[in-house]
């Protein structure tokens, strides 16, 4: 189970997502559903790997292209209600605190939006033998679906939970589900985490 930037600066009032003027509502609404599958992953003993974009607090890793996005006059990097926005070790770039990583699930700072760019994300799936990834997280037109297509791409099999992720924008969570899985799964599958759940439990 990949786990895509559950973080509280996603997903809380006051962290970069409302920053830039989203309704993290939406997103906070998911935890618990992230949190039934990732009992399930644990309950079935099998591996699961957190990922947090975030940056170096002296933001080397912040390309300025990156940085100069957004509202100007919050960005990246600026302090923030829950600590410098998108920086590693502020309260803001931790995982929310229903979906803390146990010791042992590996968790990957990223600093893009795709998790393999400028990580060690490949080694870690194949330290663990991985062909098969189911992706949760957020949001899912950004993160997640970068992530899964870089994924596809490098021949893993990927689906997609699709009530374990979230977008602010309703139509481009909808848009990036049919965009994945047009094409007999051109990109990969989506399933429900009832039906993700069910299949783990056979
Ligand atoms: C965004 C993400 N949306 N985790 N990041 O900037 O999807």
């Amino acid at each position: 189970m990949i786990i895509i930037d559950m973080q509280r600066d996603f997903v809380e009032p006051g962290g970069f997502g409302a920053s830039l003027g989203n309704d993290v509502s939406r997103l906070g609404a998911i935890v618990p559903t992230v949190a039934r599958l990732l009992t399930g992953f644990r309950h079935a003993g099998l591996p699961v790997i957190h990922t947090r974009e975030c940056h170096k607090p002296d933001l080397s890793d912040l390309p300025d292209a990156k940085r100069n996005r957004g509202t100007l006059d919050l960005r990246i990097g600026d302090p923030g209600p829950m600590g410098r926005l998108l920086v590693a070790g502020e309260a803001g770039a931790d995982i929310v605190p229903e979906l803390k990583p146990l010791p042992g699930e590996a968790v990957l700072d990223k600093p893009g939006k795709g998790a393999f760019c400028r990580t060690n994300f490949e080694e870690l799936l194949q330290e663990r033998d991985l062909q098969q990834l189911i992706f949760a997280g957020v949001t899912t037109e950004v993160c997640v679906q970068t992530t899964m297509r870089e994924a596809n791409d490098r021949g893993y099999d990927c689906l997609l939970a699709t009530d374990a992720t979230e977008s602010y924008f309703p139509s481009f969570k909808a848009a990036t589900i049919e965009m994945i899985t047009a094409q007999g799964g051109i990109i990969g599958w989506a399933a429900s985490t009832d039906k993700i759940l069910e299949a783990l439990n056979a």
